[in-house]
């Protein structure tokens, strides 16, 4: 089964995408995601220029080969936009193999481990009623799990906080990535963030009880003493995690954290290999995998990243938010059918000019997942709509300090 053709596709119908499709000498065709958030194009063109001559002629068949011919002859190594091309030729393959096999990819990853998979929703407001209801919102869309970020009093704008004002009318939370020909400055104050956070977990467990599992991104803002005083100031609130508490370029930061506190930390998604990890594994420093397939060399190395942390009792807790395409969004959930140690799935829902360009059969009811059981992903990519949204310059904002310094968004 020879790679006949490769096309990159760029379309934005509500936000950026960057897709390979992949053709076979008999007819197959295979989806992979290569978006990259605010630098779409740099994928795209790694992709066309430098990868798609390297596939034509390849035996569709010899996934594990590709991977690591693609990661190996380039020499240069690791990062996020050569992981980002490597995985959508990885998931491609899958989704052809999966194809050839007249079976759903869950199928050859091991088959199903259970029926559903439990997802997490982003719930958010300025102040705490706003907040009460969007959590009571999320409960009538199905979640069982929530995400709770909250605005911090003084701030202009604060990361996943939906109704704040922004430029493009699109929902804060939804997009922060906003189409301008540059990015927006936003700033920050981390002990405002820290004197105002544990109140409104207080808060919210007040009103909606003990059982829902709620979780909270950090978004890489803290020091690791930061993290560790917060990890232990929620500890009452039972959050099921914290998540990217503090960068994690140095993985030894973590002791620090997790000498203090038990809050189950989530770490991982702008990780793009399983070095970035090891660390963080061997030594238990985290309780989940955060990375998405989309930009960690897609489902072959996020399986064996997946299957070190197994020997942990790490979980995973894969990286799902609207800038990872429903192409990566299916790659994600036929890995959380299949593997053992499951944690949770972050599911953002995409918007309706996305469903038209691509096709789905993964299902959200009741608060659960399913990849669906067509053959191969289960996706289909809409040439022609995908045609109708061309490519728009978009930048994730970035933050600065009171005194100015440039600081973690
Ligand atoms: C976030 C992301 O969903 C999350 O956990 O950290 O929304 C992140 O901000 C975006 O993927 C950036 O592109
Ligand atoms: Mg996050």
């Amino acid at each position: 089964m020879i790679i006949e053709k490769a096309e990159v596709i760029v379309t934005s119908p509500d936000r950026n995408f960057v897709t390979l499709k992949i053709t076979t000498d008999d007819g197959l065709t295979g989806l992979g995601d290569a978006t990259l958030n605010g630098r779409e194009l740099s994928v795209a063109s790694y992709l066309a220029d430098h990868v798609v001559p390297l596939l034509i002629g390849r035996d569709a068949h010899r996934i594990e080969d590709a991977w690591q011919f693609l990661y190996r002859s380039a020499y240069w190594r690791r990062g996020p936009v050569t992981m980002a091309a490597i995985a959508a030729v990885d998931v491609a393959l899958w989704d052809i193999k999966a194809k050839a096999a007249g079976m759903p990819l869950y199928q050859l990853l091991g088959g199903a481990s259970r029926d559903k998979i439990l997802a997490y929703g982003h719930a958010s407001g300025r102040d705490v009623p706003e907040l009460l209801d969007s959590i009571r919102h999320h409960q009538e869309l199905g979640y069982k799990a929530i995400r709770v970020q909250t605005a911090v009093p003084g701030l202009k704008a604060v990361y996943g906080v939906a109704s704040q004002p922004q430029t493009s009318g699109k929902r804060y939370d939804y997009e922060p990535a906003q189409r301008a020909p540059l990015p927006t400055e936003e700033d920050w104050d981390t002990r405002a963030y820290l004197r105002h956070l544990p109140g409104v977990f207080e808060a919210v467990r007040n009103e909606i009880g003990a059982e829902v599992p709620l979780l909270h991104d950090g978004h890489h803002r803290m020091t690791p003493i930061q993290a560790a005083k917060l990890g232990k100031e929620l500890e009452p609130y039972d959050l099921f995690w914290l998540e990217d508490c503090t960068p994690a370029e140095n993985q030894d930061a973590l002791r620090l954290v997790r000498h203090h506190t038990t809050t189950p930390l989530a770490i991982g998604e702008i990780f793009n290999t399983v070095f970035d990890y090891q660390t963080l594994i061997k030594d238990q420093l985290i309780d989940y995998v955060r990375s998405a397939v989309t930009h960690t060399g897609g489902i072959t190395q996020m399986k064996k990243i997946l299957d070190y942390a197994a020997q942990y009792q790490i979980k995973s807790g894969i990286h799902g938010p609207t800038d990872i395409s429903p192409v990566g969004m299916a790659a994600a959930l036929h890995l959380d059918l299949a593997i053992h140690n499951f944690g949770i799935q972050e599911y953002m829902q995409h918007g309706q000019y996305t469903n038209e360009v691509f096709q789905q059969s993964f299902t959200f009811e009741d608060g659960y997942l399913h990849p669906g059981n067509k053959p191969g992903l289960g996706i289909d990519l809409d040439m022609d709509a995908a045609g109708k949204y061309p490519y728009q310059t978009a930048y994730l904002p970035y933050n600065r300090l009171i005194d100015g310094t440039v600081h973690d968004w």
